[in-house]
């Protein structure tokens, strides 16, 4: 279509030192084509080449000392990409490949992912380029501390709301919120992902694992099938991969695979719960590499490749983005996997998420099958606000009833738009109409 086209060439252009950036644009775009065309009142306003600029981009100088006293300096970043439903929300990425492309990537999913779990989050994602794997606690708090010297200024609770993501959890956050209540003298939401004795919500740990398998349940519900010996291949050994590991545990379901970015393990029993609790130490507490795993349990190690060679049902991408290959999603499928359920962010190169759709198996995109984490953290800002904080069952039920009710509006807006089973394109269309509407109803923003 024109319009659209027209529009991806200007970003095309603007933002062609942003790889990652427009691949998301042109997956949302050309995804969300039928509702443009069917609503004038989209084409009119011009409403996409608006949703693709960000409010705001923050960039700062973030200069902090190591352990053996040198000077360094890292980029910090928050991208304040889009407010019309509510404040920025998303989280911050500490790993050395971040740069403003990436970031920008992150923040346009999290405007479409927010706007799918309907609450009122705006849409933000920050970050650094800085390295923390190898570094003393004392060198992350050091510099956690000097992030937030800058970001302070620039959040609140009801301005912009940071969270985790890759190399930022609960220790990295502690840091943050310290040196925040320090700064601003008050105790507010201003982070999510907090310990649950200064203000953190108990599931959001285990929030976007658990939402994932609960979305791929869902997908599987419509062919009245479930996860019950389902062989599982699962990518990372982070947050994100070692609760999707835990809940498929607990569903009956036999994962195989976990992985970090030096290679994958591949235990043909299954990892059980005792095992994932060696993994929850190895990578939580000790901080070392999945090989060890292979070492200590007899299991299968593959050095630099990706989980997805092996023979699996279900695979669950947990680690990056573009860590499925065209090619390996061809293996994943003559290797017998019917679902793929993604709680990275933009897993799946564009190839791959072409096969998965025409292809026809079950195929949960990011931006919805790991919408638990922020929906969770929506949950933690509700229980912040009231002062009130909700029981383990309280919370884990709304997240099963959110995850349930991202995968109905997509699948009954696939329906609608005559794209029956295609959860890319429901899922991308009820994410920008909430907000495309938020946006024409405020007037010129
Ligand atoms: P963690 O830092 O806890 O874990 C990241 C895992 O992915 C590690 O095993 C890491 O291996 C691996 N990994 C990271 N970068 C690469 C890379 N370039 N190549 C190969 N492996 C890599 O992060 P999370 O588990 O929180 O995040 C994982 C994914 O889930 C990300 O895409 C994130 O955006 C997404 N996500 C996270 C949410 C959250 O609440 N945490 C919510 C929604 C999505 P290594 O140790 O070797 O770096
Ligand atoms: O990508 C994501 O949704 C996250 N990293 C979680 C963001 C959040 O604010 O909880």
């Amino acid at each position: 279509m024109g319009l659209i086209q027209d529009t991806l060439d200007v970003v095309r252009k603007r933002d062609a030192n942003e790889p990652e950036f427009l691949q998301a644009v042109t997956e949302v775009f050309e995804s969300i084509e039928p509702a443009i065309q069917r609503h004038k009142k989209y084409r009119d306003a011009n409403i996409l080449l608006r949703i693709v600029e960000p409010e705001r981009v923050v960039m700062f100088r973030v200069p902090w000392q190591d352990d053996k006293g040198q000077f360094r300096v890292n980029r910090g970043y928050r991208i304040q990409m889009n407010s019309a439903i509510g404040p920025y929300k998303g989280g911050l990425r500490f790993h050395p490949t971040v740069n403003l492309g990436i970031l920008k990537f992150l923040a346009f999913e999290q405007v479409f992912k927010n706007s799918l779990t309907t609450l009122p989050m705006g849409g933000g994602k920050g970050g650094s380029d800085f390295d923390p794997k190898g570094r003393s606690d004392h060198e992350v708090m050091r510099f956690c501390q000097s992030f937030m010297i800058e970001l302070c200024r620039h959040i609140g609770a009801d301005t912009d709301v940071p969270a985790g993501d890759i190399g930022v959890g609960g220790r990295e956050i502690g840091y943050l919120y310290g040196q925040y209540k320090r700064i601003a003298n008050e105790f507010t939401g201003v982070l999510t992902g907090k310990s649950v004795s200064w203000g953190g919500s108990l599931i959001r740990p285990e929030a976007t694992g658990y939402g994932c398998v609960y979305f791929a349940l869902e997908m599987l519900k419509t062919r009245g099938d479930s996860l019950e010996g389902r062989i599982c291949a699962v990518s990372g050994s982070g947050n994100a991969a070692q609760y999707t590991v835990e809940k498929l545990i607990q569903v009956g379901a036999k994962p195989v695979t976990m992985s970090d970015s030096n290679g994958f393990i591949y235990d043909k029993e299954g990892i059980d719960a005792e095992r994932l609790e060696w993994i929850k130490d190895l990578k939580n507490v000790r901080r070392g590499r999945i090989k060890e795993y292979a070492e200590k349990f007899g299991a299968k190690y593959v050095e630099g490749q990706r989980p997805w060679l092996v023979d699996c049902h279900c695979a669950f991408p947990c680690a990056t983005q573009n860590e499925i290959s065209g090619e390996e999603a061809n293996r994943l499928i003559s290797g017998g996997c019917f679902l793929v359920s993604e709680a990275s962010n933009m897993p799946s190169e564009p190839e791959a998420i072409h096969l998965f759709t025409n292809k026809k198996i079950l195929y949960g995109p990011g931006k919805a099958a790991n919408a638990g984490g922020v929906a969770t953290s929506g949950l933690e800002m509700t229980q912040n606000a009231m002062r009130l904080p909700w029981s383990r069952e309280e919370v884990d039920r709304r997240l099963r009833d959110i995850m349930a009710t991202i995968h109905k509006n997509a699948w009954e807006t696939a329906i609608e738009y005559d794209r029956p089973g295609n959860l890319v394109v429901g899922a991308n269309i009820v994410g920008f109409v909430k907000v495309a509407d938020a946006m024409l109803e405020q007037g010129l923003v």
